[in-house]
């Protein structure tokens, strides 16, 4: 970890967003706690640093955010704690960063996340933002690099997406701020309830299937009483994913609801 990296930029606390105060690294009480999630390579960071004013490392080539890097901001007299998370192409994944993308996600229960999305590639990212959905009752998807999307001739009907993912759409272009005032008032919306979020889910048909889901999520709050989003590792059983398995197998699957509240530092690649 570099030191200057840690530091605040002066300037950006100065914040040129309304009723936003950026506050860097800060270990204080927060009201709510916001994930940042997304495909990799799509501003995570980028976002990031305009919210909180620190330097988490950006750059053109996926896998720069190692670990999940928190930094805080206050907007409308609320603190906000910002969790910037490894690229991930889906939940499923198995690599080290994915792993801590996919953990925090399931089971770091943000108040709300944020699912960052390259308008240019709006189809494959989707993937992601669907699954996203499945596990969480809050989210704002921000669609960025429409500067982008722009130059390539690309129109997207935000109000359409909107009305099928059930949750806010924000345009925005990161890099140069674009955007960010109303990904702020999204966000403010979605935690107050004012926005009243209904992500698009799937619909299990099949009774068979619905009936074994059921089971399983018995026994999982049986066993771990604590333990969010019991639908979705029910599924990850019944699809037999090895990840899963193993981790109850062994007893570390406990640990993952405990290892998300712990604090991580702002790690540059
Ligand atoms: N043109 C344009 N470039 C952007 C925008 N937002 C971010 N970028 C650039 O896209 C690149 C990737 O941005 P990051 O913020 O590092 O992306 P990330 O999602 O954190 O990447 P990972 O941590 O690897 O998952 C950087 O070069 C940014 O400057 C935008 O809205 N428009
Ligand atoms: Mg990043």
């Amino acid at each position: 970890m570099k030191s200057k990296n840690r530091k605040q930029c002066a300037e950006c606390k100065k914040s040129s967003t309304d009723h936003l105060t950026r506050l860097g690294i800060h270990s204080g009480k927060y009201d709510f706690t916001v994930a940042l999630a997304g495909n990799p390579n799509t501003g995570k960071s980028t976002v990031f640093n305009r919210l909180t004013g620190l330097h988490q490392h950006t750059g053109n080539w996926p896998g720069k955010t190692v670990t999940r890097a928190e930094g805080g901001f206050i907007y409308q007299e609320k603190r906000y704690k910002l969790i910037d998370l490894p690229g991930t192409y889906s939940l499923l994944s198995n690599t080290r960063d994915e792993e801590i993308a996919r953990n925090y996600i399931l089971f770091g229960q943000p108040d709300v996340t944020i699912i960052v999305v390259d308008s240019t590639r709006l189809e494959r990212n989707l993937n992601l933002v669907l699954q996203i959905l499945e596990i969480t009752e809050k989210a704002v998807v921000c669609l960025n690099l429409v500067d982008e999307a722009s130059r390539h001739q690309l129109k997207i009907d935000e109000k359409k997406l909107m009305r099928d993912l059930g949750v806010p759409v924000i345009p925005t272009s990161a890099r140069n701020g674009d955007g960010i005032p109303k990904l702020l008032q999204g966000i403010h919306e979605v935690v107050h309830g004012i926005y009243p979020c209904k992500p698009h889910r799937i619909r299990i048909e099949s009774e068979q299937l619905k009936n074994a889901i059921d089971t399983l999520v018995g026994k999982l709050d049986e066993i771990y009483p604590d333990l969010p989003n019991t639908r979705w590792v029910a599924l990850r059983l019944i699809e037999g994913d090895q990840s899963i398995i193993q981790a109850i197998k062994n007893g570390t699957f406990k640990n993952l609801v405990f290892d998300q509240t712990k604090k991580e530092e702002v790690i540059v690649a």
